[in-house]
C-alpha cells in the first residue's frame, strides 16, 4: 500500500525487546487500522531517536486520522472505540477486563525489572526475586479469575482482545524465563503464543538486524534462580 494510502503511523521499538510496543501494536492491529508502521531499535540508554518522534520519548505512539494517542492504557481505549468488541459487551465482565489491563499499565514492576521481555533467547530459572515472583502469583490469581468469569480461553472469552494484549509480553516473559507456573498458567500462555498476531510478532523481532541486539537485554542479571 503507497505511503499516503495509511490513515496515520504506529512508532514502535525494537520487537524483541519493547513489550509496551508489543501491546501497542496488537491493539491496532486487532482494531485493524490501516497505519504505517515506524520501527524504532531501542538503544542502551533512552533513544534520541525516539525522543524526536514522540510527545514522551516513548514508544508505542499511535498517529490516526488526526488524533495523537501516547500510553498504552490509552492507545487500547483508542483502540476499542475504532472497533467495537475489543472490551467484552458484559458490563461485569468488561469491568474485569479494563481492571486488570488498567492493573499491568500500572504495576507489576517487580516482574518487569527481574524478567526483561527477550523474545530471542531461554533464561530459564533466572530473575525469581521475592517482587518477580509475588507479581507472577497475583497475575495467576487474575488470568485464572478472568477466564473462569468468561469462559476463556482468553481473558475476556473466547476472542483475544485488549486484555490479552496487555498480558502478551507477560506470556512472553514466562518463555523466557521460565518460573514456576500452575497448569491452567501454562495453557493460557501456550494460546497466547499461538495467536496468529504473536507468531508474526516473534517471526518478525527474529528478523530484526544483529545490530540491534542490546548487551543489557542479552545479558541482564540472572540470579536469584531459587
Ligand atoms: N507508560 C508507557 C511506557 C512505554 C515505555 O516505557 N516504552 C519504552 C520501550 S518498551 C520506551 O519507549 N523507552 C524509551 C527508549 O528506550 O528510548 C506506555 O504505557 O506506553
Amino acid at each position: 500500500m503507497p505511503a499516503q494510502a495509511h490513515a496515520g503511523r504506529l512508532f514502535i521499538g525494537s520487537k524483541r525487546y519493547s513489550s509496551w510496543s508489543l501491546r501497542g501494536w496488537l491493539a491496532v492491529h486487532l482494531a485493524k487500522l490501516e497505519v504505517e508502521e515506524v520501527v524504532i531499535a531501542l538503544e542502551e540508554t533512552p533513544s534520541a531517536a525516539i525522543q524526536a518522534a514522540t510527545p514522551t520519548g516513548l514508544v508505542p505512539y499511535l498517529e490516526h486520522r488526526g488524533a495523537r494517542v501516547w500510553e498504552t492504557i490509552a492507545i487500547a481505549e483508542y483502540c476499542a472505540e475504532q472497533a467495537p468488541g475489543l472490551w467484552p459487551e458484559d458490563a461485569a465482565l468488561r469491568a474485569q477486563a479494563r481492571s486488570i489491563s488498567a492493573e499491568m499499565h500500572a504495576g507489576f514492576r517487580g516482574l518487569r525489572q527481574a524478567m526483561p521481555m527477550n523474545l530471542g533467547r531461554d533464561f530459564a530459572g533466572g530473575g525469581r526475586t521475592p517482587e518477580a515472583l509475588a507479581d507472577i502469583a497475583r497475575i495467576e490469581t487474575l488470568w485464572r479469575e478472568a477466564r473462569a468469569a468468561s469462559g476463556g480461553p482468553f481473558l475476556s472469552g473466547a476472542d483475544f482482545t485488549l486484555a490479552d494484549a496487555m498480558y502478551a509480553p507477560v506470556a512472553s516473559r514466562f518463555l523466557t524465563w521460565q518460573p514456576v507456573l500452575a497448569a491452567d498458567t501454562l495453557d493460557y500462555v501456550a494460546a497466547v503464543r499461538a495467536h496468529p498476531l504473536m507468531r508474526r510478532w516473534y517471526a518478525e523481532a527474529a528478523a530484526e538486524p544483529a545490530a540491534w541486539l542490546l548487551d543489557k537485554y542479552e545479558n541482564p542479571p540472572l540470579a536469584p534462580t531459587a
